[in-house]
């Protein structure tokens, strides 16, 4: 066996027993301890390009940044293929699928045999969070993966340092990759290797010793497994067992024009919008957002009794269909170098191009699939979950304290989701318990970000459906408990938003994007406790004047539509939740039942509301 970067600069006798046992069971041909450098980075880049996976792009339009085509069996998470293995059964609930550890274990060590054969056994120590911050975890991930290795070194902190940190006795959590498809001797490598096989691919959870094995996928939250399985499916075990929070949430500053900050988290399901709002630009005159993280946030209590919230990433790994100058110019501005785009069409300049990118398309390219491409071929050129990697530190409206290793105290959570009918643009709700119900009662039409169907209603708790760790009636119960353990005062506010909300005649209600500052702003309002807000019996919304709609050319209609109480609408949706609910059993927290029951009474009852009046709760 030949071996690269060879000698292991670590003595943690765990983790060197962790990799000899993992080379035997796999039989790589070579094995590389990342340093995590970019000179280590460039040459893998370089390997790429030789092998015929990465496309480098032209030097002046896309400076060091590489295009890279997956199989066409492997462009999503795969949520079916997904384990959860605890010991008890009723621990994983009804959202995960389960597997018996035991059992899980010896098929895995099946699959793992022999699998990197003709592969170099790349050893990635990562960490998420600040290496300074209380919440900063170390995991260790083993890919035979080039791919995996340099979007790694964008999304997490990586290599030396890591290893530093960890020293001859520290902890860390074992993350095991393979794509599936090991060479014989003399066999030619593909550009995407894989199993395409989707019944053989496997991401799994261990909720014993909190491992990680993953089998079969090279794409996303598949392979990366710092980001979904480490940060949010293992995490969110560790959070609620020493109480904190692992959240599928975007993190944002806002500055109103009087200089004020405020901290927002935002839980939205998969491709829902939040790299959109997390760096979103807003179009009303003095107020600024800086964006603290796209897509998952590690939430603490702090001393003085208010929730911090911290990305424990370092780059996005971001939609790029949709993604322009008028939506996103922030994350236009961030893949302009150094970026590697999965999926996405190839131009014959050198660039890369997507749908809805704000600029004609090539009058001939190459597809996500390698085949060419005409604008009028009847075909997507991109993929629609075709994604860019791309440093944080490159976004211009990145935040200075993004990397505080204390976190950012936040003034409001919201949720919200894909929903063309009945909710509301937002929806502030009566209490902490009220809107864990809210959150609890998220839902979103389904996108391309799993493979499944897309453009389907789907129960999706806190965003979180394909990322608890545990059961979700047990999530709930730790978000209520938090209102026991400090001053409810100090607890941030919650809202839920939704920017998708579609006219009979199919057209979005609301322009979305700049323009949520709008909603932001009133949100902001709110916790100063000056917004003007109706009470309904879903929340509080805003008054037919709150919205500062100065600017902005919507007709009154639309707005009308936008803030009203559906109430049919809403009779239908709570049944609906209370048939989701049915799953939950008896972990349900009686608290959310009751949240439940309130809201079917009071939409019972005759509307009444406060037109114009403040209401302040
Ligand atoms: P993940 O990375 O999968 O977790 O997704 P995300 O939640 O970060 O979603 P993202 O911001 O990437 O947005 C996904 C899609 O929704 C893109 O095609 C966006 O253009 C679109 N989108 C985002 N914000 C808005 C909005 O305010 N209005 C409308 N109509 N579309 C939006
Ligand atoms: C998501 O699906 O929520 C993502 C993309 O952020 S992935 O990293 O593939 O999970
Ligand atoms: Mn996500």
């Amino acid at each position: 066996m030949t071996t690269i970067n060879s000698t292991p600069v670590t003595a943690n006798r765990k983790l060197l027993n962790w990799v000899e046992e993992i080379v035997q069971l796999c039989q790589p041909a070579a094995v590389h301890w990342c340093d995590g450098t970019q000179q280590e980075y460039d040459a893998l880049c370089e390997l790429m390009v030789k092998g015929g996976t990465f496309t480098r792009l032209d030097g002046k339009l896309r400076p060091g940044s590489f295009l890279v085509r997956s199989h066409a069996s492997d462009v999503a998470r795969v949520e079916n293929r997904t384990y959860i293995c605890s010991p008890n059964k009723d621990d994983a609930g009804p959202t995960n699928n389960w597997a018996d550890p035991v059992e899980m274990r010896k098929k895995l060590k099946e699959l793992f045999k022999g699998c990197m054969k003709g592969r170099t056994l790349y050893v990635i120590p990562f960490a998420m969070g600040p290496l300074d911050s209380p919440l900063c975890r170390i995991g260790v991930e083993i890919t035979d993966s080039p791919y995996v290795v340099v979007n790694m070194r964008i999304m997490a902190r990586m290599g030396r340092v890591v290893l530093d940190k960890l020293g001859a006795k520290g902890e860390f959590i074992s993350c095991l990759h393979s794509v599936g498809a090991p060479l014989q001797p003399g066999q030619q490598d593909v550009p995407w290797p894989c199993e395409p096989d989707v019944s053989r691919k496997h991401i799994v959870h261990f909720t014993e010793d909190l491992s990680i094995w993953s089998y079969g996928s090279g794409y996303g939250g598949n392979a990366l497994l710092g980001k979904k399985c480490l940060a949010l499916r293992i995490a969110s075990l560790m959070a609620r067992k020493e109480g904190w929070f692992a959240e599928h949430m975007l993190v944002l500053c806002l500055t109103s024009p009087q200089g004020k900050k405020y901290y927002l988290a935002a839980a939205f399901p998969s491709a829902c919008g939040k790299t959109n709002l997390a760096m979103m630009q807003p179009t009303l005159p003095g107020w600024t957002l800086r964006c603290l993280g796209d897509d998952i946030a590690w939430i603490r209590l702090g001393a003085d009794g208010r929730l911090y919230a911290m990305n424990p990433e370092t780059g996005f790994f971001g939609v790029a269909p949709g993604t322009s100058n008028k939506t996103n110019p922030n994350a236009v501005a961030t893949v302009a170098r150094n970026s590697i785009f999965t999926n996405v069409v190839l131009r014959s300049d050198g660039d890369v191009w997507w749908e809805d990118m704000g600029v004609p398309p090539p009058e001939k390219g190459m597809d996500w699939e390698g085949r060419e491409w005409t604008p009028g071929c009847g075909r997507k050129g991109a993929h629609p979950n075709a994604r860019f990697t791309a440093p944080a530190a490159q976004c211009p409206a990145i935040d200075p304290d993004w990397e505080n290793p204390q976190g950012v105290p936040l003034s409001a959570i919201l949720f919200g989701g894909r929903r063309p009918s009945t909710i509301p643009l937002v929806n502030e709700a009566f209490s902490w318990e009220h809107g864990v119900f809210l959150g609890s009662a998220a839902g979103s039409e389904t996108t391309s970000a799993a493979l499944h169907q897309a453009g389907v209603l789907r129960r999706d708790p806190f965003a979180m459906l394909p990322f608890c760790g545990y059961h979700i009636g047990d999530y709930f119960a730790h978000w209520l408990a938090l209102a026991r353990r400090t001053d409810r005062a100090k607890l941030p506010r919650i809202f839920f938003v939704n920017w998708f909300r579609k006219s009979a005649d199919g057209r979005w209600l609301w322009p979305g994007f700049g323009e949520n500052s709008r909603v932001l702003k009133w949100i902001c309002e709110r916790i100063e406790g000056a917004g003007k807000a109706v009470r309904t019996p879903i929340g509080l919304l805003p008054a037919p004047d709150a919205l500062d709609m100065k600017g902005l050319d919507i007709s009154g209609a639309d707005l009308a539509e936008l803030l009203s109480l559906d109430v049919e609408g809403w009779k239908k949706e709570a049944a609906d939740v209370g048939g989701n609910y049915q799953k939950f059993g008896e972990r349900l927290p009686a608290e959310l039942n009751k949240e439940l029951q309130d809201l079917k009474a009071r939409l019972n009852e005759e509307p009444t509301m406060d037109l114009g009046k403040a209401s302040v709760r």
